[in-house]
């Protein structure tokens, strides 16, 4: 009973009936989407307890895709009781054994990587260019890199013996619902954790996917658990007193209310939390290649990640040059239909994070910030946002100091690299950087000055997942990805 035969209906076990498939209509031919998915506990897709659900809709077109279970405290109680169970057993297993299911898991995310791809666009709004390339191919690396982990734990630095923690409540965002997923499960999994895992309420669709792709792989029941939902469930889900590890990215708000209910208990915190990076470009840089980093590093998922250069820092005596290119590039952006091709920016995932992208690009026009964008089109239904860039930016206003998370640029200028480094680094967050500069020296230097976790070089948005990635600051603590992050989930 795989999930994925284009119009076949499925209706296996005892998640059948909340795992059976509506034809697909011609635009999604790829997946069949359920007209609703149950809790994926202890192996199996149950309604929750008090029967409710919530809906998940397309954010390009306003569709409902799909009714998903709504997970209250009893929902989230059994899948803690059912990931307690299934610890001892998966925790007992030699790292071999384990590694076998991730990869397992990391070949399947591979086969069926069109399907997730567009269910992934869809549910997200997201360019299918982007899932295709980036999020699938990414989620498919970090299961990979972290099976091959989980044989070798006894020569990762952390003595003989390193012990996983128990069960881990991870909370992730609707930014890159499936990749962060991998981002948190794949180490987990490896260091012989169980898993429970709270979705975003907007992107809950790739989690259910991959609670298929688990049966799948044939893991045991209660290793992996989705506990759909909205905030309260994540809530209930980080107070359950059975957890061991708390594992939260999304906002920095969040992340600090979390981190005020783990404080005091034993449950092992890390967070990823928001990002306001600088994308420093020097006058000896390659400008047309920095311009192509600029654009990566704003309108990249419609500016909706963590990391996004959404602060452009540019040497004044280039200044103008930039920013030329960068308005002849934006004009030559594509905005529209996730599904196309063609498409360069989607939509924006939620009317809520419309609204905010709206109210802060607003005020940066009534504090004084002059704003641009190219003349586009855009489509009448739907959550859209054109690309827009703020000159005419000074610290002070509210657009150089909090994190929009969407596609708007705001530019400020420097002469010195000092004085480069002392704006970079004036934020409370401090996650990523990009350099843009052909002396190597001067790269050495910055990256050395900045308070940021990750620093890019002549590029931007590159993820890999033997690097670690994380934050300074209000960005969060912790790494995720590469040896660090096996750290997360070992009692070390
Ligand atoms: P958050 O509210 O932080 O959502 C992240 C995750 O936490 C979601 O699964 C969310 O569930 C859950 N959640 C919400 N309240 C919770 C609580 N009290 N306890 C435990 N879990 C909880 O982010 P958002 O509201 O979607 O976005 C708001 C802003 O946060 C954005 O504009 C952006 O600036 C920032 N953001 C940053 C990131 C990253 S990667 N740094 C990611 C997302 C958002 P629901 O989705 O059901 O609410």
């Amino acid at each position: 009973g795989a999930l994925g035969t284009t119009g076949t209906a499925r209706a296996t076990g005892a998640g059948g009936p909340l795992f059976a498939y509506a034809p697909a209509p011609e635009s999604r031919s790829v997946v069949d989407i359920a007209p609703r998915y149950g809790l994926y506990i202890d192996g199996e897709f149950r309604e929750a307890a008090d029967g409710q659900v919530f809906k998940t809709v397309s954010p390009s077109s306003e569709e409902v895709l799909s009714e998903v279970a709504q997970g209250g405290e009893e929902d989230v109680d059994a899948a803690v009781a059912a990931a307690r169970r299934a610890f001892g057993p998966w925790s007992a297993l030699p790292g071999a054994e384990r590694a076998k299911y991730l990869f397992r898991i990391a070949r399947i995310l591979q086969e069926r990587s069109r399907e997730l791809a567009v269910l992934e666009s869809l549910d997200n709004g997201k360019p299918i260019r982007e899932s295709r390339d980036a999020d699938l191919p990414l989620a498919a690396a970090y299961f990979f890199h972290y099976a091959g982990w989980a044989d070798k734990l006894a020569h990762a630095g952390y003595g003989p013996d390193p012990r996983p923690l128990g069960v881990a409540a991870q909370v992730i965002p609707w930014n890159f619902p499936l990749l962060m997923l991998s981002w948190k499960i794949a180490p987990a999994l490896a260091t012989g954790n169980t898993v429970v895992l709270k979705p975003a309420e907007t992107t809950p669709l790739s989690a259910l996917f991959f609670a298929d792709i688990c049966r799948q792989a044939g893991l045991p029941r209660g290793v992996v658990n989705i506990v759909t939902g909205d905030g309260s469930t994540g809530a209930a889900l980080v107070a359950h007193p059975g957890v061991d590890k708390v594992a939260f990215t999304g906002s920095t708000e969040v992340g600090k209310a979390i981190a005020r209910t783990v404080a005091g208990t034993r449950k092992k915190l890390t967070l990823e939390l928001g990002g306001k990076a600088a994308n420093i470009v020097y006058d000896d840089a390659p400008l047309d290649q920095a311009v192509e980093g600029i654009v990566n590093g704003i309108f990249f998922n419609q500016g909706h990640v963590c990391c996004a250069g959404s602060r452009l820092l540019v040497q004044e005596s280039v200044a103008e040059e930039v920013l030329d290119a960068l308005r002849r590039r934006m004009a030559t952006l594509r905005v529209g239909d996730p599904l196309d091709k063609n498409t360069d920016v989607g939509a924006v995932n939620s009317r809520e994070q419309l609204d905010r992208i709206t109210a802060l690009a607003d005020a940066g026009e009534a504090e004084g910030a002059e704003r641009w964008s190219p003349a586009c089109d855009l489509p009448s239904t739907g959550y859209w946002f054109a690309p827009t860039l703020f000159t005419g930016v000074t610290q002070a206003h509210r657009i150089a100091r909090e994190e929009i998370f969407g596609p708007v640029l705001s530019v400020l200028t420097f002469r010195t690299p000092a004085e480069a480094v002392e704006k970079a680094n004036n934020t409370p967050y401090g996650l990523s950087a990009g350099i843009w500069t052909e002396k190597g020296s001067r790269i050495l230097w910055t990256a050395d000055q900045l308070r940021a976790g990750v620093v890019w070089a002549n590029t931007f948005n590159k993820f890999d997942p033997a690097s670690p990635f994380g934050g300074y600051k209000e960005s969060g603590h912790g790494r995720e990805g590469g040896r660090h992050g096996l750290e997360a989930y070992l009692d070390v």
